[in-house]
């Protein structure tokens, strides 16, 4: 129940993205308020402190035999889940991600010698919107989500796309995402001092370049504003670059982007730029730009998927019909000529996140959903 202290276990993958970033916080955010938290994972989540009280991280070890051409981790993954479950009287398992993470949830729930153990699963996109359509993992994600005690989704748009492609047979909890921003290390001046952006008006761009965030129509609108000579375009790239040099050298782009890959703190950057820029097909939640707003950074942005449920439109970010390259150059283009008002959305911003999306409002969401799962 809500009062009692709870033992609860998060299989979340480790690396830089919204899914891990948004598991570590909340185990973290668990593990202060007096719950147990076991993370599972192959490596530990970036931004996992395993030294914190209350936090314990088990590693997953995949073992590579010759007599198997692919290694196999959700095996492995249940077994380490339902040993820890028996040995530390796990109440939950926490699922971020139903591929692999729910799948070996329930192996792990029918494995476990001890019969409470429940199973909450959140999905963060890709389950849905790419995985769900492959006939390879449909029919075992819609049985791992059927076979979940609870299944949240981070927007009202991913349950609407989930409850279209799978049947899931419960209702789905939105619990939207909340993040907890760090403190900028330097100052915006420094900052730009060190990034040589004089008095050019920045734009920020923070992702892991996958195919689904459309990197070609980010650097398109930049190219089709008439204010190129007063812009720069900061892209902090989660993976090489390279393949978009090409496009940048094409459309004219050299002296407006700059790229720096894996620069550290985010928050560093973002206080240095002026607005942020999205150009995703897709993006369920889109954790970048909360990370921005709750640092007073507006965005502009595609409409799909559930961005519109993070920022509101014209009052704390601004957005334009997906593709529309020359409606996102003439909004950078306004931006550029009246920076007051680029300001003034990032006040919004910031004002939005703080009473929207933190974790004191967001985690207690979680808790319930915990509750539930227990009195099921
Ligand atoms: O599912 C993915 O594509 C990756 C995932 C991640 O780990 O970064 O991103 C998803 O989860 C984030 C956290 O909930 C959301 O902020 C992202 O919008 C979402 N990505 C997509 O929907 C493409």
């Amino acid at each position: 129940s809500f009062g009692s202290k709870l033992k609860i276990g998060i299989a979340c993958y480790p690396l830089v993205g919204g899914s891990g970033i948004l598991a570590s916080a909340l185990g973290m955010e668990l593990a202060q308020m007096g719950h147990e938290v076991h993370f599972f994972s192959y490596a530990k989540p970036v931004r996992l402190d395993t030294e914190m009280e209350g936090i314990h991280f088990h590693a997953v070890a995949v073992s590579k035999y010759k007599l198997f051409e692919y290694a196999d981790y959700t095996l492995p993954l249940a077994v380490k889940m339902a040993d820890v479950a028996d040995r530390e009287h796990l109440d939950i398992i926490h699922a971020h991600y139903a591929v692999p993470h729910a799948t070996a949830a329930y192996i792990a729930k029918r494995m476990a010698k001890q019969d409470k153990l429940r199973i909450v699963t959140t999905l963060h996109g890709t389950d849905t919107t790419l995985l769900g359509r492959d006939p390879n993992y449909r029919r075992a994600i819609e049985y791992s989500l059927q076979h979940s005690d609870r299944v949240t989704t981070v927007s009202h748009s991913l349950r609407r796309d989930t409850e279209e492609v799978f049947d899931v047979g419960k209702e789905i909890d939105v619990i939207h995402n909340f993040y907890s921003p760090g403190i900028p290390t330097r100052s915006r001046g420094d900052m730009r001092e060190e990034l040589g952006l004089g008095d050019k008006f920045t734009l920020f761009h923070a992702s892991n370049l996958r195919s689904v965030k459309r990197i070609d129509l980010l650097l398109e609108a930049v190219s089709l504003t008439r204010h190129k000579d007063r812009l720069k375009l900061v892209i902090l790239a989660g993976a090489p670059f390279d393949e978009y040099k090409p496009k940048v050298a094409e459309l004219g782009l050299e002296n407006t982007v700059m790229v720096r890959e894996n620069g550290y703190p985010i928050e560093n950057y973002i206080e240095a730029s002026d607005l942020c820029l999205y150009t995703s097909r897709t993006e369920s939640f889109c954790l970048s730009i909360l990370e921005a707003m709750f640092l007073g950074k507006a965005s502009i942005a595609f409409r799909v998927g559930g961005i519109p449920e993070v920022m509101e439109e014209g009052e704390s970010g601004l957005l334009c019909d997906f593709g529309d390259c020359q409606a996102m150059a003439d909004a950078i283009d306004d931006m550029v000529e009246r920076p007051e008002e680029a300001a003034r959305l990032g006040r919004n911003a910031r004002k939005r996140a703080e009473s929207s999306f933190t974790a004191k409002r967001i985690v207690p969401g979680y808790l319930r959903c915990y509750s539930d799962a227990l009195s099921v």
